[in-house]
């Protein structure tokens, strides 16, 4: 294939936290500061990415995030330069940032793999019914899969953002398990995740080769409940309960630029 920095199926995707320094900002920022924090978060034209998300940030890490993806990288991190160059740049400091890559994970089963799994679960090889529910799979599954690869960002209030890893350590190395073995756990896992369809929206993207951790989790919520209870029911399953390593949570709410400046009284 010819050299280039588009990926061939996903989009790239950074999510970038800020704080504001208060040690130089000694009350408002001043105006040329505030107009372009307004512009690099609601950029127009060429400059704007196929997906930006904003949030204020709850707790200390962080007073803002946003969430960035584009097909090529130099546009999401775009955004990041546009922050933090100007006159703008000396009254904030990064304080992280996770750089990943949109996919479809090899455990979201082909439609081979989903017959097999109804079969499994003890639906009749070639009855009606079976075929009935995989042909209605068929059907969403490319609408699946275009909300994996370039997900539209929900408009609900509450999110949170953390890395993952699955385990190496001994008696615990998910990735010594064979992929029979991964497939039915990553099964359980989707089986309880999709309980919260309608109230959390999840976006997963990898950082294998990227970044210092494997996955980048994304969970939209209605509300915060939720987000405590995914979290917590899906911590009972094998995949998570025997074999996933969690990293920092951020946890943010939906906000415009103005919205942030508000919040944080600059
Ligand atoms: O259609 C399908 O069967 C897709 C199944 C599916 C895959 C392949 C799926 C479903 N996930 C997949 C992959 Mn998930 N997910 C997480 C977390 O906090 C934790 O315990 C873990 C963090 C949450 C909350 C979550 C939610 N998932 C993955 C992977 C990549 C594995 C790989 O490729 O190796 C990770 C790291 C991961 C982690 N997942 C779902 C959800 C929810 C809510 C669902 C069901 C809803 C849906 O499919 O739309």
């Amino acid at each position: 294939p010819e050299p280039s920095v588009i990926p061939d199926h996903g989009w790239h995707c950074t999510h970038f936290f800020y704080r504001f320094r208060r040690d130089v900002l000694d009350g408002p920022m001043p105006s040329s500061a505030q107009e372009q924090f307004l512009r690099a978060l609601h950029p127009t034209g060429d400059a704007c990415p196929e997906r930006l998300g904003r949030y204020w940030i709850s707790g200390h890490r962080a007073d803002f995030g946003i969430v960035v993806m584009d097909p090529h990288p130099a546009k999401v991190d775009a955004i990041h330069q546009s922050l933090i160059s100007g006159p703008l740049g000396k009254y904030i400091e990064p304080t992280w940032s996770f750089v990943s890559l949109s996919e479809v994970s090899e455990y979201v089963p082909t439609i081979e793999r989903y017959r097999d799994r109804l079969i499994a679960e003890g639906s009749e090889p070639g009855s009606d019914e079976l075929n009935a529910k995989v042909a209605a799979y068929e059907r969403r599954l490319p609408m699946m899969n275009e909300q994996r690869l370039r997900p539209e960002f929900p408009d609900w209030p509450a999110a949170c953002f953390y890395p993952m890893n699955k385990s190496r350590v001994p008696g615990a190395n998910w990735f010594t398990e064979p992929f029979s073995r991964r497939n039915s756990m990553m099964a359980e896992h989707a089986q309880s995740g999709i309980a919260f369809a309608g109230r959390v929206s999840q976006l997963i993207t990898v950082g294998v080769g990227l970044d210092d951790w494997e996955w980048m989790v994304t969970l939209w919520a209605r509300n915060p409940d939720y987000l405590k209870e995914i979290v917590y029911t899906m911590r009972f399953d094998v995949a998570s309960a025997k074999y996933a390593e969690f990293g920092p949570f951020y946890v943010g709410y939906k906000a415009d630029a103005d919205e942030i400046l508000d919040h944080c009284r600059l």
